[in-house]
């Protein structure tokens, strides 16, 4: 079993550094996001994310990790370009943080508030060759964030992957789903995603500080029911699936950077 656990006991967010020392750096992550601290910078680019419209030659599975639900991807590289990173990123999986509730369940904050549920795109350099050797290289990771906003109508655009939950309600199931585009979840201009830009860590053990973070300004839709959907997951104790997410650590010395003027 794993060392660390979301609980409010001694495997909790709190205890982490005495197994995991980077869990109490001075560059952590998630953080609150507080719009009158952040910088506009006209150098800052767009990413180019075609790529992740690409559905052949793509496999994904979903996979319930205990502590998220994860999609994986083999096959054909969905890539991330641009955005000022220092080279491509390759995605290897994204997964999801959320609540017991609608009033919490991201990671990152903005101006204090707290969103139902965020999605972390994962991705590492292209040329550190995987995901384990690229973790501990400083810029090895970059991870692209998506706050989810409660929404009268249901995404159907999510429903592709929600139709598969009830195959994945415990622990270490998997199920192969058809190629899912994360772009598919995008309304505005693809070539013209707003985000905030820092550099931070791993949300969970071993939280190397390895990543550039970058958040979307766009929010995602969904349904007070779909959002229910996710609840109905289990735990390795066979508790529902809920607070999966690290509370926000100290900004420190650390910028945050935005495209958005
Ligand atoms: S997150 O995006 O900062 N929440 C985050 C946190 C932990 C991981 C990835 C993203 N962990 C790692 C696992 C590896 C796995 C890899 C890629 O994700 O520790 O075992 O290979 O899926
Ligand atoms: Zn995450």
């Amino acid at each position: 079993a794993e060392e660390w656990s979301y609980e409010n006991t001694d495997t909790g967010p709190k205890h982490w550094k005495e197994h995991y020392p980077d869990c109490g750096g001075l560059m952590q992550s998630p953080i609150n996001i507080e719009s009158d601290k952040v910088l506009y910078d006209q150098n800052l680019n767009y990413f180019d994310l075609s790529s992740y419209s690409i559905t052949r030659g793509v496999n994904m599975t979903l996979v319930n990790k205990g502590h998220t639900a994860e999609v994986q991807y083999t096959g054909e590289d969905m890539i991330l370009k641009g955005g000022n990173l220092p080279d491509d990123y390759k995605l290897v999986q994204f997964h999801f943080h959320w609540g017991e509730d609608d009033i919490m369940g991201s990671e990152h904050l903005l101006n204090d508030e707290r969103f139902p549920m965020e999605m972390h795109l994962v991705h590492y350099q292209s040329k550190l060759f995987n995901f384990s050797n690229a973790l501990s290289h400083p810029f090895g990771l970059a991870v692209l964030g998506f706050l989810f906003e409660i929404s009268a109508e249901n995404n159907t655009q999510l429903d592709s992957l929600l139709q598969h939950f009830s195959k994945i309600e415990e622990p270490d199931i998997k199920a192969e789903i058809e190629p899912f585009p994360p772009t598919r979840l995008l309304s505005g201009n693809k070539d013209r995603l707003d985000f905030y830009r820092y550099f931070g860590s791993l949300t969970t053990p071993p939280c190397y500080e390895s990543v550039i973070w970058s958040l979307s300004t766009e929010f995602i839709p969904i349904s007070v029911p779909q959002m229910t959907l996710f609840r109905t997951l289990h735990n390795e104790k066979n508790e529902h699936l809920v607070n999966g997410y690290r509370p926000v650590q100290a900004l420190n010395h650390r910028l945050v950077t935005t495209t958005r003027r």
